[in-house]
């Protein structure tokens, strides 16, 4: 499974670089001078939740608990306050890194303060690496660790290219065993939720259902970066509007981010299908709107306020934590050699993001490759799960809304049509057999209209059925 955007790459024209350009500056992303030209309009503690040093004039003092320490409940209230739709950045939250950790954050996560060649011993010399070349944003093969290993060690004047590796997941390590994934992450995420309680108690429970159904945890909760100064990865979604969370241990990085307004996605299927992708800087197509139109499609369309704005650049520093919230599209400058644990994760929160997402893979024609590992079938299985474990009439989890139960019944019903349309072209009916195939018959039962009848059901408060699985 590759990390990051589904984006069709297209190659750049060399020969046409070459006419104008000397050997050095062929390793230059052509992208990285408009990145370095980007202006934020706003200043960042207006476009982002910062939890920084400076408690005095900190305006989330109210998220600290009584011993002024920003911990896995401030996170988790503020998480639930802002509904993820903005960004947090934590400056200083891994203890592990000593030089810049703010003892008043107890955010409980475990990611080791490591170097390159310490990394590269608990991944494994031999194991595979995914290695891009920043230049064609594509991966080249035949590199593992070892190589990987000599080539970061490499002084940055005699590197051959400007390489990065953003899509190496490493749960199955001996560094994936030692890293914790932030609390509050691990809480959010609606697949850790179905595989809980494993082997607990005796009835059989989804957990076990699902692995006895060949259904395994999808691996996309630790994945390792590591990229050398100069590296640049364009603007992209990740993989099923996932949320991300991002934690370098060394380095410097910065983040050029786009919130999701529907006129930037437009945008960006517009430019993800360009045969010219890497030519065009994706902000010169986004429409630019002033305060006066920001507050009228405020009023219009019910925005969050963290999405009115046309975009900013952060920079991420050694010991922070940033989660990045679904579908924001971003692209990302290495200053310095850098090295980062993160993760993606599917919530509840997201969930119309993530459907929403996943019309764009299907729209813009991401490759399997990129995508999220099975994400039909378990949205299939979600829907299952929250039929026999929240109960509708008592306002159960009702923090999650009740239109993100109505956008995802909507969604299995219009699956289940476009399965049984009779007016499907020779491709639309190859992704129709996908999803037919892809709808977990031994879970939610075999006959699907019954199963969408229970869920409506569910959905209007008038389910009787319910048993917890949980
Ligand atoms: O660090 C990078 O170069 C890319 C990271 C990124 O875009 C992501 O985590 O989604």
């Amino acid at each position: 499974m590759t990390r990051r955007s589904g984006r069709n790459s297209r190659r750049i024209d060399y020969a046409a670089l070459n006419e104008s350009s000397t050997l050095q500056e062929l390793n230059v992303h052509p992208q990285i001078n408009n990145f370095k030209n980007f202006k934020s309009i706003e200043p960042l503690n207006e476009l982002i939740c910062l939890i920084n040093n400076d408690d005095t004039t900190n305006e989330y003092k109210q998220y600290y608990n009584s011993n002024g320490q920003f911990d896995d409940e401030s996170l988790r209230k503020l998480v639930e306050d802002t509904r993820l739709v903005k960004p947090i950045l934590i400056r200083g939250a891994n203890p592990q890194i000593k030089e810049t950790y703010n003892d008043n954050i107890k955010i409980s996560f475990n990611i080791p303060n490591n170097d390159i060649e310490e990394l590269t011993e608990k991944i494994g010399s031999n194991v595979k690496v995914p290695v891009m070349d920043v230049m064609t944003q594509n991966n080249s093969p035949r590199w593992d660790m070892k190589r990987w290993c000599e080539y970061f060690s490499t002084e940055k004047d005699k590197r051959d290219k400007i390489r990065n590796v953003i899509s190496l997941e490493i749960s199955d390590t001996k560094l994936g065993e030692e890293i914790k994934i932030p609390k509050v992450v691990e809480e959010l995420d609606i697949i850790s939720k179905l595989f809980e309680n494993e082997g607990e108690g005796n009835d059989e429970n989804l957990s076990e259902i699902l692995i006895r159904n060949g259904i395994n945890k999808p691996k996309v909760q630790k994945y390792i970066l590591m990229s050398v100064e100069g590296s640049f990865t364009d603007f992209h979604i990740d993989f099923a509007g996932t949320s991300v969370y991002y934690s370098p241990i060394c380095g410097h990085k910065k983040f050029l981010m786009i919130p999701p307004l529907n006129s930037n996605l437009k945008a960006y299927s517009k430019w993800c299908l360009s045969d010219n992708q890497n030519k065009i800087w994706f902000p010169s197509l986004i429409k630019q709107y002033n305060r006066k139109e920001f507050i009228k499609m405020q009023q219009d369309e019910k925005l969050p306020n963290a999405y009115l704005n046309n975009g900013f650049i952060v920079d991420i520093m050694p010991g922070d934590l940033l989660l990045l919230p679904s579908m924001w599209i971003h692209s990302v400058l290495t200053v310095k050699d850098s090295l980062i644990i993160g993760g993606n994760f599917l919530n509840l929160l997201s969930l119309e993001n993530h459907l929403k997402a996943h019309k764009i893979e299907m729209e813009t024609r991401v490759n399997d490759q990129f995508k999220f590992p099975n994400f039909i079938k378990f949205i299939w299985i979600i829907a299952y799960y929250l039929r026999e474990n929240i109960n509708i009439n008592l306002g159960e989890d009702s923090s999650y809304g009740i239109k993100c139960y109505e956008n995802l019944v909507n969604f299995l019903h219009e699956q289940w049509r476009y399965v049984n349309s009779k007016t499907l072209l020779k491709r639309e009916k190859h992704n129709a057999n996908k999803i037919k195939y892809s709808i977990p018959r031994d879970i939610v039962g075999h006959n699907i209209e019954e199963f969408l009848k229970s869920m409506d059901q569910w959905l209007s408060g008038n389910s009787n059925k319910r048993q917890r699985i949980t």
